[in-house]
C-alpha cells in the first residue's frame, strides 16, 4: 500500500464564482452520484462524513480593477482553506472537488498552512497563473497560482488572506497548451518548471513526471499536492468543461501522472477540478467527463498500483 494514510476527507465545492460559465458548480454531486464513495472503499480507504460546503454569494461584488466578483472568490476560498486545513489536522487526505479552479486558492493554502515543505503539481491545459493587472479575462480561475505565489502586487483587498506560501522551485505544471503571453513572461521569469503537451508527446508522460517530480521533489522528501484540472485531458475524453483545448493529455496519460504521484508514498491532497455537467453535446459526453474524473482520482488513490 502506497498510502500510509487511508483517511479520506472529501470536500465537496459547489462553486462557480471564478468563471462566468454556469453549471460547473453542478460538478461535485455528479462526481459523487457516480459512486466515487464507494469506489474509494473498495480502495481499502476510510471515507470521513462528505463535507459538503455552501458558498452564499455576497449582496454586492464589484470588479477589483479587472477582477471578476473578488468578494465571492475571496470569501469562499478562504472557507475552502480552513476546511481543508482542517481535515490535514484531523489526520485524512483532503479530497476537494469542484467548482471551478479558483478554489484551488483555498487547497494550496489550507495544504501548505500544514505542510509548509510542500510542492504543488498542476495538470492543467492552463497555467492560471494570470495576475491581476495581466488576465485577459478578469476570472479569478485563471489567476490562483498568481495569488499563492504572492505575485499580485498590490494584493487585492480580499485575498490579503493568502499568504505567498508557493516558492517557484515548487511548482510544476503538466499538460500546458494555451498559455497567454503574460503568463509566459511569467513562468519564464520565475523559471517555472513547465512541461507542456509538447514535451508528454516528446519524452512521453514516464519521463516528464518523472523530470517534473526531480525539480519540485529534488530529495524525494516534500508532501505532494496534486491539482488536477479536467481540461488537462483531451476534449475527447473529457468534453464536459468551461475552457476545453483540444490535443490534451490521454485518459491513461492523466491516470499514468496520479498513478506517479501515489506511488511517491508522499501525496498528502488532490483536487479534481472544473467538471461541468451543463455542458458538454449530450449525456454521454457529461457522462464521460465525470467517469473520467472518478478514474484519475481512484489513480491517485492507488487503484493501480500492485
Ligand atoms: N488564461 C485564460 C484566462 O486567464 O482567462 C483562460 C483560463 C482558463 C482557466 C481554466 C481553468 O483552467
Ligand atoms: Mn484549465
Ligand atoms: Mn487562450
Ligand atoms: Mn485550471
Amino acid at each position: 500500500k502506497f498510502h500510509k494514510n487511508r483517511n479520506v476527507q472529501i470536500i465537496s465545492c459547489p462553486f462557480s464564482g471564478g468563471q462566468a460559465r454556469g453549471g460547473v458548480e453542478l460538478g461535485p454531486d455528479h462526481v459523487l452520484e457516480h459512486g466515487l464513495e464507494k469506489q474509494l472503499e473498495s480502495l481499502d480507504w476510510t471515507i470521513a462524513p462528505t463535507k459538503s460546503l455552501s458558498f452564499p454569494e455576497p449582496a454586492s461584488d464589484p470588479d477589483e480593477g479587472k477582477l471578476k466578483r473578488p468578494n465571492f472568490v475571496g470569501s469562499s476560498t478562504k472557507n475552502v482553506a480552513d476546511t481543508v486545513a482542517a481535515a490535514l489536522k484531523a489526520g485524512t487526505f483532503p479530497l476537494t472537488i469542484g467548482g471551478d479552479h479558483s478554489l484551488a486558492i483555498g487547497t494550496v493554502s489550507g495544504v501548505f498552512s500544514q505542510h509548509a515543505d510542500a510542492c504543488l503539481l498542476w495538470i492543467d491545459a492552463h497555467a492560471d497563473i494570470n495576475t491581476p493587472q495581466s488576465t485577459p479575462s478578469g476570472n479569478i480561475h485563471g489567476c490562483p497560482v498568481s495569488f499563492l505565489m504572492g505575485l499580485a502586487e498590490p494584493c487585492p483587498p480580499q485575498f490579503a488572506w493568502v499568504k505567498p506560501y508557493l516558492k517557484s522551485n515548487k511548482l510544476a505544471y503538466i499538460g500546458l497548451r494555451d498559455v497567454d503571453p503574460g503568463e509566459r513572461e511569467i513562468l519564464r521569469k520565475h523559471n517555472i518548471a513547465a512541461f507542456s503537451m509538447h514535451h508528454v508527446d516528446k519524452y512521453g508522460i514516464g519521463k516528464v513526471v518523472e523530470l517534473a517530480l526531480e525539480r519540485v521533489n529534488p530529495d524525494g522528501k516534500s508532501p505532494i499536492h496534486l491539482s488536477l484540472d479536467i481540461d488537462a485531458l483531451d476534449p475527447e475524453h473529457a468534453p464536459a468543461t468551461g475552457t476545453p483545448v483540444r490535443g490534451g493529455l490521454s485518459l491513461r496519460e492523466a491516470c499514468y501522472i496520479c498513478e506517479a504521484l501515489a506511488e511517491t508514498g508522499n501525496l498528502v491532497a488532490m483536487d479534481i477540478m472544473e467538471c461541468n455537467p451543463a455542458l458538454g453535446a449530450d449525456a454521454q459526453s457529461v457522462n464521460a467527463t465525470i467517469a473520467a474524473a472518478c478514474s484519475v482520482v481512484r489513480c491517485a488513490m492507488g487503484e493501480t498500483l500492485l
